[in-house]
């Protein structure tokens, strides 16, 4: 325990559920897996909005997907959950609700719901802890109801955890800025409303979504952007007040939403960073003082984003690391696992790209549950939190 930093208590594997995971590489032995099932295109909305290209397919269009890409989409991470469960990690899927639902709240209403194929954009594990977080989309105020019947039973079963949510926001019309509205902005205008930090979300409450988060041990690294407002990193600063964290933001990417497809730990001491969203050279100076090292990612095989899909063609780097020697990486994805093949890591092949349009990659479409290790200090040169 020398070199373990007290950040609430450590766990310890015992049998039956345990909530424990500290960062993004230890051995997984427990984790989330999402499902396409009822997934929706939803109904515009300001924020969502704001994330589809131009040009997009999806522009215009809301409704349920089709039952046969929501068939295959649910074949493959079945597949992959089968995959994990070979390599002895224990798997639990969510329960979907109905998506076509509408919400109604006293602050905002919308005609439908998305889906729960990336759980890791809710639930945030710190630790023994899960937070469901605020989210920043209407249509995607409900879907932690998809996880609370885990969530109700690794409470009953393990003692120690620590079953969190963030406080609702209420998404009316003054978290949203209007300037974005406009469907003729061009991707030269969104760089430069990035690269200045203008985002399409206010400062007006909190907002994060628990895929803007990285867990680097007692260190969290946070991306400013569309789906988190620097009050939503203050909500995490006080809430883990042994943790430091750390407010990131890529001026090179024209949607930022979502850490995992722009800067992927890979083990202690590596970093992949996407090459066309490269961390600000003042942000990088906490992990070149601690001897990182931040690599461009590969390229992404693909010159396009599947039909209908949310995500750019960076999910390539979308990467799930089973331990500090093993990576999951999609099948078709070829660059990007050469490129971790070469830098010594056993590369595990999952084909999911027939998925990707139902909210994301590997690391999107699953949330840790338990791995191994302890809270570590990677960066101990930094000041005390
Ligand atoms: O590059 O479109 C995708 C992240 C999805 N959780 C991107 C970010």
């Amino acid at each position: 325990m020398e070199d373990t930093v007290n950040c609430h208590a450590n766990g310890d594997a015992v049998q039956g559920t345990v909530v424990s995971s500290w960062n993004e590489w230890d051995p997984l032995k427990h984790v989330i897996v999402g499902r396409a099932t009822g997934s929706h295109i939803p109904p515009p909305e300001p924020a969502l909005d704001a994330k589809v290209p131009e040009d997009s397919d999806m522009r215009g269009m809301w409704g349920q997907r089709t039952q046969d890409s929501i068939d295959r989409g649910n074949e493959l991470l079945d597949r992959f959950s089968a995959q994990l469960e070979q390599r002895g990690i224990k798997v639990d899927r969510p329960i979907p609700i109905d998506f076509s639902q509408p919400i109604t709240t006293p602050d905002f209403h919308t005609d439908a719901q998305f889906g729960c194929m990336p759980p890791r954009d809710v639930l945030l594990t710190v630790g023994n802890e899960i937070v469901e977080a605020t989210m920043s989309y209407r249509c995607r105020w409900f879907e932690y109801l998809c996880y609370r019947p885990l969530l109700q039973r690794y409470w009953e079963e393990d003692p120690n955890f620590r079953h969190e949510a963030a406080p609702k926001p209420r998404l009316t019309d003054a978290d949203y800025r209007p300037d974005y509205l406009d469907v003729r902005i061009s991707v030269q205008q969104r760089l430069e409303w990035t690269s200045q930090k203008y985002f399409v979300t206010t400062e007006h409450e909190p907002l994060f979504d628990a895929a803007d988060v990285l867990r680097l041990g007692r260190d969290l690294v946070v991306q400013h952007g569309f789906t988190t407002n620097l009050k939503g990193i203050e909500w995490l600063r006080r809430h883990f007040p042994d943790h430091r964290v750390h407010a990131v933001n890529f001026p090179g990417d024209p949607y930022p939403i979502h850490i995992d497809a722009t800067f992927t730990p890979l083990r202690p001491g590596l970093l992949l960073n996407n090459p066309q969203r490269r961390l600000p050279d003042e942000q990088r100076q906490m992990f070149e003082d601690s001897d990182w090292q931040i690599l461009d990612a590969a390229q992404p095989a693909h010159n396009s984003p599947p039909p209908l899909c949310y995500s750019s063609t960076w999910l390539s780097m979308n990467v799930l690391v089973l331990d500090p020697k093993t990576v999951c990486v999609e099948k078709t994805e070829v660059y990007q696992a050469d490129q971790i093949d070469k830098l010594g890591f056993e590369v595990v092949e999952v084909e999911l790209r027939d998925a990707y349009a139902f909210g994301g990659g590997l690391h999107c479409s699953t949330a840790d549950v338990y791995r191994e290790g302890h809270c570590e200090d990677y960066f101990p040169h930094l000041e005390d939190c």
